[in-house]
């Protein structure tokens, strides 16, 4: 595989050196070295992305715009093969290369808020500079991917063809997803209202896809852009609320270890808004908060439908694994709400200093 698949962009097996890269679950990622030149060689997971053309055509299009535009930001496409294509199919597989950049590092964990920071204002800067991008353009890679009704709907699909033996075991968590359903009503209401504005949106704003300065640590661009497409500004607020507020993730199983840190929650708000307070309206700024709602809710929904399911979406390494996942983001919900009053007190504090 890795002979054709270089063969296609001039590199030659027999010079390269290839590892495994990074922690993704849905794609397989390589780092390759040829005389000194490091690449990153992926093979995107067809069955999570049916499209992956449109995964190509989102990136091509935001590359043309962006290389117009605002040819000093730096934006990590694929390096075209040989024919001029962006990607190459081996085996009816998938792959593309992308530049290494150099002296860039990423975390997989928040430790400090200058880390939530510096990569708020890079997914705030990444929806900005695209801000006058027709985003009719670009195609859902992934459909229906944030549709909170869709994925309720799904929850109680599950709930309906699941075996008892899941549903007992799963009880408590079916029936705190059942008493925050005020959360997709809400969303519904918002989406009805025409409230929130239909922007790119990068929708997987993890920690780790941000690349940062080694030396510095500063934001250097966001990378992972296979989820780019049409959306809303709460998934990616909502996301790293729910990626970075704990610094226990969705895989911890004592949940006594999570914990929301409102000095992070303030990093988030000040690195998006430096970027996008003269982008969303003012409407939209007043969902900030339910942002996180949204996003953890949506995530707890995902894990305990795949549990009811019987673990056919995400990997899973022993039998419960999708129930504790489901439990821990019901737990960090259960927690980021009884921090809301604070969090508006954060951001009111910085709205008064600024009038
Ligand atoms: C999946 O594998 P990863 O971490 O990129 C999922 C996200 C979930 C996340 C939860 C395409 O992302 O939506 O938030 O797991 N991506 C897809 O860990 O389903
Ligand atoms: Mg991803």
């Amino acid at each position: 595989m890795f002979q054709a698949v270089l063969d296609a962009y001039g590199l030659h097996a027999g010079k390269c050196t290839i590892e495994p890269f990074g922690s993704g679950l849905i794609n397989h990622t390589w780092k390759v070295y040829q005389e000194g030149i490091a690449y990153i060689l992926q093979e995107v997971n067809t069955v999570v992305f049916r499209e992956p053309v449109h995964i190509a055509h989102n990136i091509r299009a935001i590359k043309e715009y962006l290389d117009q535009t605002a040819p000093e930001y730096l934006f990590i496409a694929p390096i075209k093969d040989l024919n001029g294509d962006d990607f190459i199919v081996v085996n009816n597989r998938f792959y593309r290369i992308f530049p290494f950049v150099e002296k860039s590092c990423s975390v997989d964990f928040v430790h400090q808020p200058e880390q939530a920071y510096h990569a708020a204002r890079q997914f705030g800067k990444f929806t900005r500079m695209l801000r006058a991008f027709n985003v009719q353009k670009l195609k859902p890679t992934i459909e229906n991917f944030h549709n909170l009704p869709l994925r309720v709907a799904q929850f109680k699909k599950a709930l309906e063809q699941a075996s008892q033996k899941r549903i007992s075991e799963a009880k408590f968590a079916i029936g705190e997803i059942i008493r925050h359903y005020g959360i997709e009503a809400q969303y519904v209401h918002l989406l009805d209202s025409g409230a929130l504005n239909l922007r790119v949106i990068h929708h997987d704003t993890k920690i780790s896809n941000v690349l940062l300065q080694a030396e510095t640590g500063a934001g250097l661009c966001v990378i992972d852009l296979d989820t780019v497409m049409p959306g809303y500004f709460i998934s990616d607020v909502g996301d790293m609320m729910r990626t970075y507020l704990s610094e226990a993730n969705e895989e911890e199983k004592d949940f006594s270890k999570i914990a929301i840190r409102t000095d992070v929650f303030a990093a988030i708000h000040k690195g998006y808004m430096e970027e996008m307070d003269q982008v969303l309206t003012s409407t939209e700024k007043q969902f900030f908060i339910y942002s996180g709602k949204f996003m953890i809710y949506m995530q707890a929904v995902r894990f305990i439908a795949d549990f009811l399911n019987g673990d056919i979406y995400y990997k899973t390494n022993y039998p419960k694994h999708n129930l504790i996942r489901g439990l821990n983001q019901i737990d960090l919900l259960n927690k980021y709400i009884a921090k809301e009053s604070e969090f508006e007190g954060i951001i009111k504090k910085i709205n008064d200093f600024h009038e």
